[in-house]
Protein backbone atom coordinates (compact mmCIF):
# COMPACT_ATOMS: atom_id res chain seq x y z
CA UNK A 1 0.00 0.00 0.00
CA UNK A 2 2.04 3.43 -1.13
CA UNK A 3 -1.12 5.60 -1.43
CA UNK A 4 -0.24 8.91 0.90
CA UNK A 5 -3.56 9.97 1.81
CA UNK A 6 -4.75 6.28 2.54
CA UNK A 7 -1.43 5.68 4.56
CA UNK A 8 -1.93 8.64 6.12
CA UNK A 9 -5.68 8.31 7.42
CA UNK A 10 -4.47 4.42 8.35
CA UNK A 11 -2.39 5.88 10.38
CA UNK A 12 -3.73 9.07 12.08
CA UNK A 13 -7.01 6.81 13.33
CA UNK A 14 -4.27 4.30 15.09
CA UNK A 15 -3.12 6.85 16.48
CA UNK A 16 -6.51 8.24 18.04
CA UNK A 17 -7.50 4.93 18.77
CA UNK A 18 -4.41 4.71 21.00
CA UNK A 19 -5.39 8.09 23.04
CA UNK A 20 -3.44 11.15 20.70
CA UNK A 21 -5.54 14.26 20.19
CA UNK A 22 -3.47 15.39 17.66
CA UNK A 23 -1.47 14.34 14.56
CA UNK A 24 0.24 15.67 12.03
CA UNK A 25 3.43 14.88 9.72
CA UNK A 26 6.28 16.88 9.17
CA UNK A 27 8.61 17.66 5.98
CA UNK A 28 12.02 17.06 7.74
CA UNK A 29 13.40 18.69 5.08
CA UNK A 30 12.49 21.94 6.58
CA UNK A 31 13.42 21.22 9.94
CA UNK A 32 17.41 22.90 11.01
CA UNK A 33 19.87 19.70 10.74
CA UNK A 34 22.30 21.28 13.49
CA UNK A 35 19.20 20.65 15.68
CA UNK A 36 19.19 16.59 15.35
CA UNK A 37 21.02 14.93 17.37
CA UNK A 38 21.03 11.97 15.15
CA UNK A 39 23.83 10.55 12.44
CA UNK A 40 22.72 12.31 8.86
CA UNK A 41 23.58 8.66 8.15
CA UNK A 42 20.81 7.52 9.77
CA UNK A 43 18.25 10.64 9.17
CA UNK A 44 18.70 10.25 5.32
CA UNK A 45 16.81 6.76 5.19
CA UNK A 46 13.69 8.86 6.52
CA UNK A 47 11.35 11.67 4.89
CA UNK A 48 8.78 12.84 7.44
CA UNK A 49 8.14 13.29 10.71
CA UNK A 50 4.76 12.05 12.56
CA UNK A 51 3.82 14.31 15.07
CA UNK A 52 1.70 12.70 18.12
CA UNK A 53 0.09 15.07 20.84
CA UNK A 54 -2.00 13.67 24.06
CA UNK A 55 -4.38 16.13 25.59
CA UNK A 56 -3.43 16.09 29.47
CA UNK A 57 -6.46 16.15 31.94
CA UNK A 58 -7.20 19.30 32.83
CA UNK A 59 -8.66 18.24 35.98
CA UNK A 60 -4.99 17.47 37.10
CA UNK A 61 -3.65 20.53 35.25
CA UNK A 62 -6.09 22.62 37.69
CA UNK A 63 -5.43 21.32 40.96
CA UNK A 64 -1.80 23.10 39.93
CA UNK A 65 -1.21 26.06 41.91
CA UNK A 66 2.05 27.70 41.64
CA UNK A 67 4.10 24.22 41.90
CA UNK A 68 3.95 20.75 40.67
CA UNK A 69 1.71 18.23 42.57
CA UNK A 70 1.95 14.51 43.33
CA UNK A 71 -1.54 13.41 40.21
CA UNK A 72 0.90 15.52 38.50
CA UNK A 73 4.00 14.28 38.30
CA UNK A 74 2.30 10.63 37.83
CA UNK A 75 0.17 11.84 35.31
CA UNK A 76 3.53 13.26 33.45
CA UNK A 77 5.23 9.39 33.51
CA UNK A 78 1.82 7.57 32.23
CA UNK A 79 0.98 9.82 29.42
CA UNK A 80 4.92 9.97 28.50
CA UNK A 81 4.60 5.58 28.46
CA UNK A 82 1.51 5.89 26.63
CA UNK A 83 2.87 8.42 23.95
CA UNK A 84 6.43 6.21 23.28
CA UNK A 85 3.69 3.21 23.34
CA UNK A 86 2.06 5.21 20.44
CA UNK A 87 5.61 5.60 19.11
CA UNK A 88 6.02 1.65 19.08
CA UNK A 89 2.79 0.90 17.91
CA UNK A 90 2.89 2.85 14.80
CA UNK A 91 6.36 1.59 14.33
CA UNK A 92 5.33 -2.04 14.16
CA UNK A 93 2.38 -0.65 11.35
CA UNK A 94 4.63 1.14 9.40
CA UNK A 95 6.89 -1.56 9.37
CA UNK A 96 4.45 -4.25 8.50
CA UNK A 97 3.76 -2.11 5.04
CA UNK A 98 7.41 -2.61 4.46
CA UNK A 99 8.37 0.84 5.21
CA UNK A 100 11.42 1.93 7.86
CA UNK A 101 10.01 3.88 11.30
CA UNK A 102 11.72 5.20 14.34
CA UNK A 103 9.92 6.23 17.32
CA UNK A 104 11.91 9.14 19.47
CA UNK A 105 11.55 9.17 22.92
CA UNK A 106 9.04 10.94 24.68
CA UNK A 107 11.51 12.77 27.55
CA UNK A 108 14.97 11.18 27.13
CA UNK A 109 18.41 13.16 27.37
CA UNK A 110 21.36 12.83 25.04
CA UNK A 111 22.98 16.47 25.47
CA UNK A 112 22.79 16.64 29.40
CA UNK A 113 25.06 20.34 29.10
CA UNK A 114 22.79 22.12 26.77
CA UNK A 115 19.40 19.83 27.85
CA UNK A 116 18.46 18.32 24.49
CA UNK A 117 17.12 15.23 23.27
CA UNK A 118 17.72 13.60 20.04
CA UNK A 119 15.82 16.44 18.60
CA UNK A 120 12.98 18.84 19.54
CA UNK A 121 8.87 17.34 19.50
CA UNK A 122 8.31 21.21 19.74
CA UNK A 123 9.69 21.79 16.66
CA UNK A 124 8.63 19.03 15.27
CA UNK A 125 5.36 19.36 15.75
CA UNK A 126 5.39 23.06 14.96
CA UNK A 127 6.24 21.53 11.33
CA UNK A 128 3.54 18.86 11.49
CA UNK A 129 1.26 21.67 11.72
CA UNK A 130 0.08 21.14 15.21
CA UNK A 131 0.61 24.84 16.64
CA UNK A 132 3.28 27.04 17.23
CA UNK A 133 6.12 27.99 19.98
CA UNK A 134 4.45 30.32 22.09
CA UNK A 135 5.73 33.00 24.91
CA UNK A 136 5.79 30.36 27.31
CA UNK A 137 8.16 28.36 25.05
CA UNK A 138 6.08 25.61 24.44
CA UNK A 139 4.59 24.08 21.74
CA UNK A 140 0.46 25.96 21.73
CA UNK A 141 -2.78 24.51 19.70
CA UNK A 142 -4.75 26.09 18.84
CA UNK A 143 -7.82 24.08 20.74
CA UNK A 144 -5.72 22.87 23.97
CA UNK A 145 -3.34 25.36 24.67
CA UNK A 146 -0.10 23.95 25.89
CA UNK A 147 -1.91 21.43 27.94
CA UNK A 148 0.15 18.94 25.37
CA UNK A 149 3.11 16.43 25.25
CA UNK A 150 4.58 15.16 22.07
CA UNK A 151 6.09 12.25 20.58
CA UNK A 152 7.76 12.26 17.03
CA UNK A 153 8.04 8.81 14.64
CA UNK A 154 10.35 9.34 11.78
CA UNK A 155 9.67 7.53 8.80
CA UNK A 156 9.73 6.82 4.92
CA UNK A 157 6.24 5.90 4.70
CA UNK A 158 5.12 8.00 2.07
CA UNK A 159 2.70 10.49 3.73
CA UNK A 160 0.70 13.62 3.37
CA UNK A 161 3.11 16.45 4.63
CA UNK A 162 0.61 19.03 6.90
CA UNK A 163 0.86 22.52 6.87
CA UNK A 164 2.87 24.23 9.42
CA UNK A 165 0.59 26.46 11.66
CA UNK A 166 0.79 30.84 10.71
CA UNK A 167 -0.80 31.39 14.48
CA UNK A 168 0.56 32.84 17.17
CA UNK A 169 -0.04 34.21 20.54
CA UNK A 170 -1.51 37.53 19.63
CA UNK A 171 -2.13 39.60 22.55
CA UNK A 172 -2.50 37.29 25.21
CA UNK A 173 -0.37 37.60 27.81
CA UNK A 174 -1.83 34.48 30.27
CA UNK A 175 1.52 32.85 31.26
CA UNK A 176 4.02 36.14 31.97
CA UNK A 177 2.84 36.53 35.20
CA UNK A 178 2.01 32.76 36.51
CA UNK A 179 5.87 32.05 36.22
CA UNK A 180 7.34 31.37 39.77
CA UNK A 181 10.78 32.64 38.61
CA UNK A 182 9.73 34.96 35.78
CA UNK A 183 11.37 33.08 33.09
CA UNK A 184 8.88 33.57 30.43
CA UNK A 185 8.78 37.12 28.67
CA UNK A 186 6.62 38.97 25.92
CA UNK A 187 9.14 38.07 23.49
CA UNK A 188 9.63 34.27 22.57
CA UNK A 189 13.31 34.72 22.06
CA UNK A 190 13.44 36.22 25.56
CA UNK A 191 12.83 33.25 27.68
CA UNK A 192 15.08 32.82 30.23
CA UNK A 193 15.89 28.61 29.80
CA UNK A 194 18.27 28.95 32.77
CA UNK A 195 15.98 30.67 35.13
CA UNK A 196 12.87 28.00 34.59
CA UNK A 197 15.45 24.84 34.84
CA UNK A 198 16.77 26.04 37.78
CA UNK A 199 13.30 26.45 39.18
CA UNK A 200 12.29 22.79 37.97
CA UNK A 201 15.61 21.67 39.89
CA UNK A 202 14.70 23.44 43.13
CA UNK A 203 11.14 22.40 42.30
CA UNK A 204 12.71 18.24 42.54
CA UNK A 205 14.75 18.61 45.44
CA UNK A 206 12.17 20.18 47.66
CA UNK A 207 8.98 18.37 46.40
CA UNK A 208 11.20 15.25 46.49
CA UNK A 209 10.14 14.62 42.63
CA UNK A 210 12.90 12.63 40.41
CA UNK A 211 12.12 14.23 36.91
CA UNK A 212 12.26 18.25 36.39
CA UNK A 213 8.81 18.97 36.62
CA UNK A 214 6.69 22.22 36.83
CA UNK A 215 3.66 22.73 35.12
CA UNK A 216 2.56 26.10 35.88
CA UNK A 217 3.11 27.46 32.50
CA UNK A 218 1.16 24.50 30.76
CA UNK A 219 -1.76 24.82 33.35
CA UNK A 220 -2.05 28.41 32.04
CA UNK A 221 -2.08 28.21 28.54
CA UNK A 222 -5.77 27.80 26.47
CA UNK A 223 -4.52 29.52 23.56
CA UNK A 224 -5.38 32.98 22.64
CA UNK A 225 -8.59 34.06 23.09
C1 LIG B 1 15.43 18.98 28.07
C2 LIG B 1 13.99 19.31 28.22
C3 LIG B 1 13.63 20.21 29.22
C4 LIG B 1 14.65 20.98 30.06
C5 LIG B 1 15.28 22.09 29.28
C6 LIG B 1 14.36 22.67 28.24
C7 LIG B 1 15.09 23.58 27.30
N1 LIG B 1 15.83 23.04 26.36
O1 LIG B 1 15.01 24.75 27.48
C8 LIG B 1 13.81 21.46 31.26
C9 LIG B 1 13.99 20.49 32.40
C10 LIG B 1 14.11 22.87 31.79
C11 LIG B 1 12.41 21.35 30.68
C12 LIG B 1 11.33 21.99 31.19
C13 LIG B 1 10.04 21.80 30.75
N2 LIG B 1 9.62 20.89 29.87
CO1 LIG B 1 10.77 19.91 28.74
N3 LIG B 1 11.76 18.86 27.57
C14 LIG B 1 13.03 18.69 27.39
C15 LIG B 1 13.29 17.69 26.25
C16 LIG B 1 13.52 16.31 26.86
C17 LIG B 1 14.39 18.03 25.26
C18 LIG B 1 14.35 19.49 24.74
C19 LIG B 1 15.18 19.62 23.49
O2 LIG B 1 15.89 18.73 23.08
N4 LIG B 1 15.11 20.69 22.82
C20 LIG B 1 15.87 20.81 21.57
C21 LIG B 1 16.35 22.21 21.38
C22 LIG B 1 17.00 22.34 20.00
O3 LIG B 1 15.23 23.05 21.37
P1 LIG B 1 15.05 24.22 22.47
O4 LIG B 1 14.67 23.55 23.75
O5 LIG B 1 14.11 25.22 21.99
O6 LIG B 1 16.57 24.80 22.51
C23 LIG B 1 17.07 25.72 23.43
C24 LIG B 1 17.77 25.14 24.64
O7 LIG B 1 18.55 24.02 24.25
C25 LIG B 1 18.53 26.34 25.12
N5 LIG B 1 19.72 25.98 25.87
C26 LIG B 1 20.96 26.03 25.42
N6 LIG B 1 21.81 25.69 26.40
C27 LIG B 1 21.08 25.42 27.51
C28 LIG B 1 21.47 25.01 28.77
C29 LIG B 1 20.47 24.75 29.76
C30 LIG B 1 20.88 24.33 31.11
C31 LIG B 1 19.11 24.92 29.43
C32 LIG B 1 18.02 24.66 30.41
C33 LIG B 1 18.74 25.33 28.15
C34 LIG B 1 19.74 25.58 27.19
O8 LIG B 1 18.85 27.08 23.95
C35 LIG B 1 18.19 26.52 22.81
C36 LIG B 1 17.78 27.60 21.87
O9 LIG B 1 16.91 28.55 22.47
C37 LIG B 1 11.90 17.74 25.49
C38 LIG B 1 11.57 16.47 24.71
C39 LIG B 1 12.09 16.58 23.29
N7 LIG B 1 12.93 15.69 22.88
O10 LIG B 1 11.69 17.47 22.57
C40 LIG B 1 10.94 18.09 26.63
C41 LIG B 1 9.71 18.99 26.32
C42 LIG B 1 10.15 20.17 25.50
N8 LIG B 1 9.33 19.46 27.65
C43 LIG B 1 8.07 19.59 27.81
C44 LIG B 1 7.47 20.17 28.96
C45 LIG B 1 5.96 20.13 29.04
C46 LIG B 1 8.26 20.77 29.95
C47 LIG B 1 7.80 21.48 31.24
C48 LIG B 1 6.43 22.08 31.31
C49 LIG B 1 8.04 20.54 32.46
C50 LIG B 1 6.87 19.71 32.87
N9 LIG B 1 6.60 18.63 32.16
O11 LIG B 1 6.15 20.01 33.79
C51 LIG B 1 8.89 22.56 31.34
C52 LIG B 1 8.54 23.78 30.47
C53 LIG B 1 9.66 24.74 30.28
C54 LIG B 1 9.37 25.73 29.21
N10 LIG B 1 8.44 26.64 29.47
O12 LIG B 1 9.96 25.66 28.15
C55 LIG B 1 7.29 19.10 26.59
C56 LIG B 1 6.69 20.25 25.81
C57 LIG B 1 5.25 20.02 25.36
C58 LIG B 1 4.69 21.28 24.72
N11 LIG B 1 3.40 21.48 24.83
O13 LIG B 1 5.41 22.05 24.14
C59 LIG B 1 8.40 18.30 25.79
C60 LIG B 1 8.31 18.38 24.27
C61 LIG B 1 8.29 16.84 26.25
C62 LIG B 1 7.19 16.05 25.52
N12 LIG B 1 7.53 14.88 25.02
O14 LIG B 1 6.06 16.49 25.40
N13 LIG B 1 12.36 20.53 29.60
S1 LIG C 1 8.03 25.37 33.60
FE1 LIG C 1 7.60 26.56 35.48
S2 LIG C 1 9.49 27.71 35.84
FE2 LIG C 1 9.57 27.00 33.72
S3 LIG C 1 8.70 28.65 32.49
FE3 LIG C 1 7.00 27.28 33.00
S4 LIG C 1 6.12 28.15 34.88
FE4 LIG C 1 8.17 29.03 34.63
S1 LIG D 1 -0.72 31.66 27.59
FE1 LIG D 1 -1.10 33.03 25.83
S2 LIG D 1 0.87 34.13 25.58
FE2 LIG D 1 1.30 32.36 26.85
S3 LIG D 1 1.96 30.82 25.38
FE3 LIG D 1 -0.23 30.51 25.70
S4 LIG D 1 -1.21 31.68 24.04
FE4 LIG D 1 0.91 32.36 24.18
Amino acid sequence: MTHPKENTEKIKTLCQQWGGSLFGVADLRTLKKEEILLPSSLMDKFSCGISVGFHLSDAILEEIQNQPTPLYFHHYQRVNILLDTIGLIVTSAIQDFGYQAMPIPTSQLVDWKNQKGHLSHKHMASAAGLGWIGRNNLLVNEKFGSRIRLVTILTDFPLVVSSPSIKDCGACLDCLSVCPTGAIKVRQEEFDHLRCYEQLRTFAKTLHFSHNICGVCVKACRGPK
